[in-house]
C-alpha cells in the first residue's frame, strides 16, 4: 500500500516500521510492510534506524553472562574479546589467528561431499525456476555455480551443533551485538568454477545484507582459498553508519558492479580473504561484501549467523531434529533466547 519504496517519505516508513516492531513484539511476527521499511530506511539513512532499534533490544534483553569464553577461538580474555570487537565495530571484520582443529574440518568436507544439497539457479537462467536437489556435490563435475545444503542437515550434524554451542564464538557475538543474541542463521555452501563470470545469485556481486536490525556473521571455510577459489571480500568499514556512500544506498537493495563499488572507495580498503582451510573469519555484513568468483577448484563454507532480534525476513523455520552434543543440551537450558530459533518448543 502507498508510495512506490524509491518515492516513499521516510516518516511514512518509520511509522511503518514502528507498527510493525510492536506487531513482532506481541505476535512473533514481522509484517512483511514494516521488514520493507526496515531497508527502505537504511538506503535512506545509512543505518541510523537500525542502530536506534538496536539500542531498545540493548536495553530489552542485556548480555548474558557467560560462564568463560572459551573454544575453538582460543581462550579468549577481557582484553582480546575487546581487541577483537573493537576491530569489528571500525573494520568490519575479524580473522581469528585460532583455527578450526583440522580433524573437525576434514569431517566436515567428509559431511559435505556426502550429503544431499541443491544446486541453485543463476543469473543466466541455466538452471531455470526452483533450486535441482542432488544427493551430492560432484566435485569433479559441478552442474552450477553454488550448491546449498539443507539447513535441517546442517544442524543435525553434531560437529555443527560442538560449534554451536561454542562459548568462544557466542562470547564475541555477545560483546558485538551488546545483548543476549539470538543464533538465528545455519549455512553450509559449495561454491564452484562452473561459470566464467560472477553471479548475482550466487552472492558473488557485491552487496550488503539487510535481514535483521543487527547481526554478525561467522564464516568458516572448510578447503584453502587461494585467490583463485573465490575469497570472500569485504569492504572494510562499509558496515558503519553511513560508511556505504548515498550514491550506492540509494540504488536500493540490490547487487552492485565492482566498478560501481570501486569508484566509492580507494584501493586499500578492498579486502580479499584468503587463507587455509579452518580459518575463522567473523564480519558484519552490513558492510559491502562478497563471495569473489571462482576461477579454480572450488570453496566450501559454512556460516553462523547470531542476530539481536528475529525482526526482519523471512527464513523457512527449521529446528534441531535430535541434540546430540551434550554441551549444545545444557547451553539451551541455560540460554534459552540464544537456542530459542533452533531449539525448545518453537
Ligand atoms: O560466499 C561469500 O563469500 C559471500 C557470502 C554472502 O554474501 C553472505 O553470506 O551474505
Amino acid at each position: 500500500m502507498g508510495f512506490p519504496a524509491k518515492f516513499r517519505p521516510p516518516l511514512w516508513s518509520a511509522i511503518r516500521l514502528a507498527l510493525g516492531v510492536i506487531q513482532y513484539w506481541s505476535q512473533g511476527r514481522t509484517p512483511p510492510a514494516a521488514y520493507h521499511s526496515l531497508i527502505h530506511l537504511f538506503c535512506r539513512n545509512g543505518g541510523k534506524s537500525n542502530d536506534w532499534l538496536s539500542r531498545f533490544i540493548s536495553l530489552a534483553y542485556p548480555p548474558y553472562r557467560l560462564e568463560h569464553h572459551s573454544g575453538v577461538l582460543g581462550n579468549l580474555d577481557d582484553q582480546t574479546l575487546d581487541r577483537v570487537v573493537k576491530q569489528l565495530n571500525e573494520e568490519g571484520y575479524y580473522v581469528f589467528e585460532q583455527r578450526l582443529p583440522d580433524e573437525l574440518s576434514e569431517r566436515l568436507l567428509n559431511f559435505a561431499l556426502s550429503q544431499r544439497c541443491t544446486v541453485r539457479p543463476m543469473d543466466d537462467k541455466r538452471l531455470v525456476g526452483s533450486p535441482k536437489h542432488v544427493d551430492h556435490y560432484n566435485r569433479e563435475n559441478p552442474e552450477g555455480v553454488r550448491y546449498d545444503f539443507i539447513a535441517q542437515d546442517v544442524i543435525d550434524n553434531p560437529d555443527v551443533q560442538q560449534l554451536m554451542a561454542d562459548s568462544s564464538i557466542i562470547a564475541v557475538a555477545q560483546q558485538y551485538l551488546r545483548c543476549k543474541p539470538i543464533f538465528d542463521v545455519m549455512s553450509m555452501w559449495w561454491h564452484t568454477a562452473y561459470s566464467k563470470v560472477p553471479d548475482k545469485e550466487a552472492a558473488q556481486w557485491w552487496h550488503f545484507d539487510m535481514d535483521r536490525i543487527k547481526w554478525l556473521k561467522f564464516f568458516i571455510y572448510l578447503t584453502d582459498v587461494g585467490p583463485d577459489n573465490g575469497p570472500h571480500s569485504f569492504v572494510a568499514g562499509s558496515h558503519r553508519t553511513g560508511g556505504i556512500s548515498a550514491s550506492l544506498r540509494l540504488k536500493g537493495y540490490t547487487r552492485l558492479t565492482d566498478e560501481e563499488v570501486e569508484a566509492c572507495y580507494p584501493k586499500e580498503r578492498f579486502i580479499e580473504l584468503t587463507a587455509p582451510r579452518g580459518t575463522i573469519i567473523a564480519e558484519d555484513t552490513r558492510g559491502l561484501h562478497k563471495g569473489k568468483l571462482v576461477c579454480q577448484g572450488d570453496r566450501l563454507l559454512l556460516q553462523l549467523q547470531f542476530s539481536n532480534s528475529l525482526f526482519g525476513g523471512f527464513y523457512p523455520p527449521s529446528r534441531c531434529s535430535q541434540v546430540l552434543d551434550r554441551n549444545l543440551q545444557s547451553m539451551s537450558a541455560r540460554y534459552p533466547r540464544l537456542y530459542s530459533n533452533y531449539l525448545g518448543a518453537g
